[in-house]
């Protein structure tokens, strides 16, 4: 049986919301992105997004009780499995994941990593940066989230490795090649 309850990590850039959205249509099953709804949250205003604004802007993670929260929130609704797409990304969220899984009598089927060259991706985020303009999308801000990554999100590769749930895949090449190490991965 092909994997439903999946986390994908990667660097920025890396192509997690890139391949979440093809594998929500391949798999049928809900895309659970906390930057996308900390990004509606910061458009909508709320007090979560005027929290959260500031530190996306310049890089940095929001604090590990609002993101727990909201994914919580999604996580309750997705019975039928899930894709996690950035979350988690710290220890703290990696183990509060485990406790809310737990919770819904729940458990994680694996962690898809896509692995990255980072010049290849710098280059990435600054083409999005001229098509969406994102406010984290400029160069210096792309190297500060690629130092936080490799600071409190890179060791998640142990910890999930730890537990035999690690698949790493190169998230080189095209996206449609990607997209095929990654079904081929999944067994989907
Ligand atoms: P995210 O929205 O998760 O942003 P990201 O890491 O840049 O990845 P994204 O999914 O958008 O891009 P992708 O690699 O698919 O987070 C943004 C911010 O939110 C964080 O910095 C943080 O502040 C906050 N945040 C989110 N979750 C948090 C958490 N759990 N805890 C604390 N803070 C949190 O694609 C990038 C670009 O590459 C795209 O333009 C795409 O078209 C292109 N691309 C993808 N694959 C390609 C390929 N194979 N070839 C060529 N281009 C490709």
């Amino acid at each position: 049986m092909s994997a439903s309850r999946i986390v994908l990590l990667g660097a920025p850039g890396a192509g997690k919301g890139t391949q979440a959205a093809q594998l929500v249509e391949q798999l049928g099953i809900p895309h659970i992105s906390t930057g996308d709804m900390l990004r509606a949250a910061v458009a909508a205003e709320t007090s979560v997004g005027l929290k959260a604004k500031a530190l996306m802007d310049a890089g940095q993670l929001v604090g590990d009780d609002i993101v727990i929260a909201i994914a919580e929130d999604r996580l309750g609704e997705a019975k039928k499995g899930f894709i996690l797409d950035g979350f988690p990304r710290t220890l703290a969220q990696a183990e509060a994941l485990d406790g809310l899984l737990e919770k819904l009598d729940s458990s994680l089927d694996c962690c898809l990593a896509l692995t990255a060259d980072t010049e290849a991706v710098v280059e990435r985020l600054l083409k999005r940066a001229e098509i969406e303009g994102r406010a984290d999308d400029n160069e210096e801000t792309i190297r500060e989230r690629m130092k936080v990554y490799g600071e409190q999100t890179a060791p998640l590769l142990a910890y999930y490795r730890e537990r035999g749930l690690l698949v790493e895949v190169s998230g080189m090449g095209t996206i449609e090649a990607v997209l095929g190490r990654v079904l081929g991965a999944l067994d989907a």
